[in-house]
This record gives structure tokens, sequence and C-alpha cells, in this order.
């Protein structure tokens, strides 16, 4: 199912982003219909000044693009890959099998799901020795951003001070929050 909204605002997120920087993370997807919660990882990296690209790639319904897109992304400047998928979700194990990056994987509740994304959360997680994929919580795109911005920022003093003020802002912000309850 092709929502429009979805379209439009991949076509907006996709390609070459930060002043024509070449992309350090790959966020992909099984359909567009996972954009709505994958769009997240995009707005996190684009906060943190990491330029992104942003597609679909359906390990079902286009095996040939996954495997062209994970056999081909380190060599293309591609750090780190976020990969997102729902229901039978095999698109972050079978890409971090294909790749030497570290992949990080989303599982996806897609609307009127009747497994609440469990199905997703087990697909990606359950992954064996030797193949791993670092999996966040069901729907929780924002933390696989923050996860390949901590990646990065492992070897860039620059890009891991944006982190300590991130880590730094949010204690502010739950300090504020306390003090109201307490007042
Ligand atoms: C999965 O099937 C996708 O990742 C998506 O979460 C789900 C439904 O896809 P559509 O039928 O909406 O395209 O492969």
């Amino acid at each position: 199912a092709v929502d429009p909204n979805a379209a439009a605002a991949l076509a907006s997120t996709s390609g070459r982003e930060e002043g024509g920087q070449q992309p350090r993370v790959g966020i992909i997807m099984g359909s567009d219909s996972d954009l709505p919660t994958m769009r997240a990882a995009a707005e996190v990296l684009r906060d943190f000044g990491i330029a992104a690209e942003v597609t679909v790639v359906s390990a079902h319904r286009t095996p040939d693009r996954m495997l062209e897109y994970a056999r081909s992304a380190h060599s293309r400047g591609i750090k780190v890959i976020i990969a997102g998928a729902g229901g039978a979700a095999h698109l972050p194990g079978m890409v971090a099998a294909l790749t030497p990056l570290p992949v990080i994987g989303v599982p996806v509740k897609p609307a009127g799901a009747h497994l609440d994304g469990l199905d997703a959360l087990l697909s990606i997680v359950q992954m064996p020795r030797g193949v791993p994929v670092a999996t966040v919580a069901i729907g929780n795109a924002a933390n696989a951003g923050l996860l390949a911005a901590r990646i990065l920022a492992a070897h860039e003093p620059a890009l891991l001070q944006r982190m300590l003020e991130y880590q730094e802002g949010m204690r502010t912000t739950v300090l504020g929050k306390a003090q109201r309850l307490e007042t």
C-alpha cells in the first residue's frame, strides 16, 4: 500500500543530505509503509548533522536489490546500516549476513498488525551466532538513529561532544520535570 504522504516524505528524506555530504548511514526499510516509523531515525541523524540515505529495500519483494545494496554499501562509504521491517522481518538479518558493516534492526509494527510487532521483534533479534544485528525496541527508530550516531562518534571527537550535549539536554529536561512535580 503506497501512502502518498509517506512517499512524499520518503522523497524528501532520500539521497544525499547535509550539504551534499556523502551519506554515512543507510536507512532501509521493507516497505514505504514503514516510513512513518523509520523517519525518526532520519530525523535524529539530521539533528546530529550526519548524512544519511533513505530507501526501500525488501528482502522478499526485491531480493536482488537487497543483495546489491548490502554487498555494495561499505564500498560506497556507508558506515552503519539501519534496517526496519515488519512481520516476517528478514531484512536486517539478511543484510547483516551480506555486509561487514554494523546493522541496527528496527522491528516495525505495521498498521492493523495482529501480533503488535512481536513477530518482527523476534524475527530480528533471534540471530544466530556470527551474524549480529543490534535490535532496538518495537517501533523505536529514534534509538536506531542514536545508536548509529554513537557508533560514528566513537571515532569523532566533535560528534562525541554533540552526544554528550544531547545527554545533558535529556538530564536537564528530566530534572526540570521532577522539580515541577515536587513543587
Ligand atoms: C514488511 O511487510 C514491511 O517491512 C512492512 O512492515 C510490511 C507490510 O508491507 P506493505 O504490505 O505495507 O508494503 O515486509
